[in-house]
């Protein structure tokens, strides 16, 4: 069967046009009043991540391939990497300060003043870990939106709905897509005039990024889930629901501690 493709873009291309999908920067403006109380750091928390989801939708729909996934696939693929795009980009924005996390340009906290939140240090502390390493590495920001791409396309790849039924089409058009994006990282590391053994090594100490990112967002997670329970995040009826839609997929749930 010839399926009809769209026609391929050039690693640069996409990279551009993965560029030009990038979110803007989220001011709070006014809304995280001082002093720093568990509840006032949360609710700005949220309220945060409540405007970048909007965002995050309309960044996913500009990846090129994404609108042409099932409907199904696009809700998997956003509903299980969600917490771990927001989590690079945090790391991104909070590369040239350390011992911060950038939240917004308005919403800047040390580990000090993370250590408020009950349970916060223990992420805090990884989160900023990961960001070392991002600064360690020298992202670039070329790579950095592939790897954002490749969390996207990558975070359904052991539960998608279309490896269980006759959906085989769909999970190919999935792999061809990461392909797509793979070719585009491996292009922004050649640019950058390393050796081909500096090239492969750093391939591979980029893609072990997104195994730590996982690992954070999981954790990050459990945390939520924790917060929830105290009625410390005020979600709102439609994302508490696809909260807990998250915490259904995942296998086991451990207890708050
Ligand atoms: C990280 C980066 C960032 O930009 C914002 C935030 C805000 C909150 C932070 C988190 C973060 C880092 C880890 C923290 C967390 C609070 C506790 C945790 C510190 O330890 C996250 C606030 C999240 C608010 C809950 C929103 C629920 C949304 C559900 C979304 C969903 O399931 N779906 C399907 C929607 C997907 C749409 C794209």
């Amino acid at each position: 069967l010839v399926e009809l493709l769209p026609p391929a873009l050039t690693p640069k291309q996409l990279i551009e046009r993965i560029m030009e999908a990038e979110p803007p920067e989220i001011y709070l403006m006014g809304d995280m009043k001082r002093p720093l109380t568990e509840a006032s750091v949360m609710m700005s928390l949220t309220n945060l991540a409540d405007k970048e989801l909007v965002h995050m939708i309309s960044w996913a729909k500009k990846i090129p391939g994404f609108m042409e996934l099932s409907l199904l696939d696009q809700v998997h693929l956003l509903e299980c990497c969600w917490l771990e795009v927001l989590m690079i980009g945090l790391m991104w924005r909070s590369v040239d300060q350390p011992g911060k996390l950038i939240f917004s340009p308005d919403l800047c906290l040390s580990r000090e003043e993370g250590s408020c939140v009950q349970g916060f240090v223990e992420i805090f502390d990884m989160l900023l870990a990961a960001t070392a390493r991002l600064r360690e590495l020298k992202l670039q920001k070329e790579e950095y939106v592939c790897l954002k791409a490749m969390i996207l396309l990558n975070s359904n790849m052991c539960l998608s709905s279309s490896d269980s039924g006759g959906e085989q089409q769909g999970r190919s058009r999935l792999l061809r897509l990461l392909d797509t994006v793979t070719d585009a990282l491996v292009w922004a590391i050649s640019k950058t005039g390393l050796t081909f053994r500096q090239q492969y090594t750093r391939l591979a100490h980029l893609l072990m990024l997104l195994s730590h990112i996982r690992h954070i967002s999981n954790k990050g997670m459990d945390h939520l889930h924790c917060m929830k329970m105290k009625n410390m995040v005020p979600l709102y009826d439609l994302l508490l629901e696809m909260l807990d839609a998250h915490i259904m997929h995942s296998s086991i749930r451990l207890p708050c501690p």
